[in-house]
């Protein structure tokens, strides 16, 4: 459904500067650390699964080359299942936030620490031939001064303080190659 129409406009006047700072880093603010916690130690005593062989990396029928590009972050090569190609390159170049606020814009095309986040991008090759990609972060959200109560784009997440809604894309590239290179895209 396409209206193409401007539904909103992002002047909303001035906010009040909030009176707390809101840094749940603060020890103060997050209360003593806790000391319940026992170590967690994991082993494999007769050693790994994979083996790697300069950038080629092997583990059960799968085998890829692994590479680094200063743009993308890591990149897989020549992907094969038990000898049959299923993936010539693959990477997530490419990620956009987009902020509910309309005063936020933010925009990025890198990898790994970018602006205020943490991103590691987690490959998974099951044995069932299944390719999946996750993508975890973790950081600290961009906060503005917040109105109170109900608001379309943020949260409040401290008295006057909010965390603007927003969302993170990210935009895999696959360069395909299952069984050869008669392989096409379709949208679906
Ligand atoms: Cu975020």
């Amino acid at each position: 459904m396409v209206s193409a129409r401007t539904v909103d406009t992002a002047a909303e006047g001035q906010r009040p500067v909030p009176a707390e700072s809101g840094d749940y880093d603060d020890r103060v603010v997050r209360g003593p650390e806790r000391t319940t916690l026992r170590p967690i130690e994991i082993t494999q005593p007769e050693g790994p699964s994979f083996t790697v062989e300069g950038s080629l990396l092997r583990w059960q029928d799968w085998s890829l080359r692994v590479g680094f590009d200063e743009r993308e972050g890591l990149t897989l090569h020549q992907i094969e299942l038990g000898g049959r190609p299923v993936i010539y390159r693959a990477s997530v170049p490419e990620m956009v936030v987009p902020y509910g606020d309309p005063r936020f814009r933010y925009w990025q095309a890198y990898f790994t620490t970018v602006g205020n986040y943490d991103y590691g991008f987690y490959w998974y090759f099951y044995l069932d031939g299944t390719i999946e990609c996750e993508v975890k972060m973790t950081g600290i959200v961009f906060t503005a001064a917040h109105p109170g109560g109900d608001h379309p784009y943020s949260t409040e997440v401290a008295p006057g303080l909010g965390a603007p809604v927003h969302q993170h894309l990210f935009n895999a590239r696959l360069d395909m190659s299952v069984d050869g290179l008669a392989n096409a895209v379709e949208e679906v």
